[in-house]
């Protein structure tokens, strides 16, 4: 009996230690707010200075600061970014908003390069044939996905969890790795259809500007996302 109790004891202590280890290992994440990844005038045969500049350094900054202020003193504060899409159905209506924002905006500036436009090349080009038949067809989808989009949004190109190419769009700051999601994967390619991603130079002709992107798309980085997902 005495060595039960011991037993019982010791296994007591063991999962408090447990518990308490697990509570001090417990590190908040660090979300920074990267740097642009070209000068502002960089993509100006597609998107003009003002446009990158205002959108940059006002509206992506402005999700990231409110993102920021959204998870301070919760337990938000020790998820990664991915982990918060996860569950975002679970948390505040102002994490999806500007988690989505912040996030969205930093994958966005890597979808696009002054080196950019052509085609894709390797895994993904063929991937793209397989699923869509031409990348030409890939490209009449994905605008099609882009230009009715109602309101605000985004389109996608995202692979899922079975390794198959799919399109889809997102209104407002939602994205394929939010719970919420119609369809889920992970986005490779993803262009911002919000009026303030193009409205200076196009004004309200979003299909000219959904045209413009393919002349900057940057598929290297599309292509490998593509091969780390599918790895
Ligand atoms: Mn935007």
């Amino acid at each position: 009996m005495k060595k039960l109790q011991f037993i019982l004891i010791s296994l007591t202590m063991l999962s408090v230690f447990t518990l308490k280890a697990q509570e001090t290992s417990k590190v908040k994440i660090t979300h920074t707010f990267a740097p642009l990844p070209y000068a502002y005038d960089a993509l100006e045969k597609s998107i003009d200075k003002e446009t990158m500049e205002i959108h940059y350094d006002r509206h992506h900054r402005a999700y990231y600061n409110n993102f920021l202020k959204s998870i301070e003193g919760t337990e938000m504060e020790y998820l990664t970014i991915n982990q918060l899409f996860a569950e975002i159905s679970n948390y505040p209506v102002a994490v999806r908003n500007n988690a989505g924002g912040y996030f969205n905006h930093e994958f966005f500036w890597n979808c696009m390069s002054p080196t950019g436009g052509g085609a894709p090349t390797g895994k993904l080009s063929e991937a793209i044939n397989a699923s869509f038949g031409s990348f030409d067809e890939f490209k009449k989808q994905f605008e099609k996905a882009a230009t009715t989009r109602f309101g605000s949004g985004w389109a996608w190109l995202s692979v899922d969890a079975k390794g198959k190419l799919f399109i889809s769009s997102t209104p407002n700051q939602d994205n394929p790795l939010m719970d919420i999601a119609e369809q889920k994967g992970t986005p490779l390619l993803a262009l911002d259809v919000w009026e303030h991603a193009y409205y200076l130079r196009y004004q309200n002709k979003r299909a000219s500007y959904i045209t413009a992107f393919w002349d900057i798309a940057n598929w290297e980085e599309a292509g490998k996302r593509f091969e780390t997902a599918v790895k």
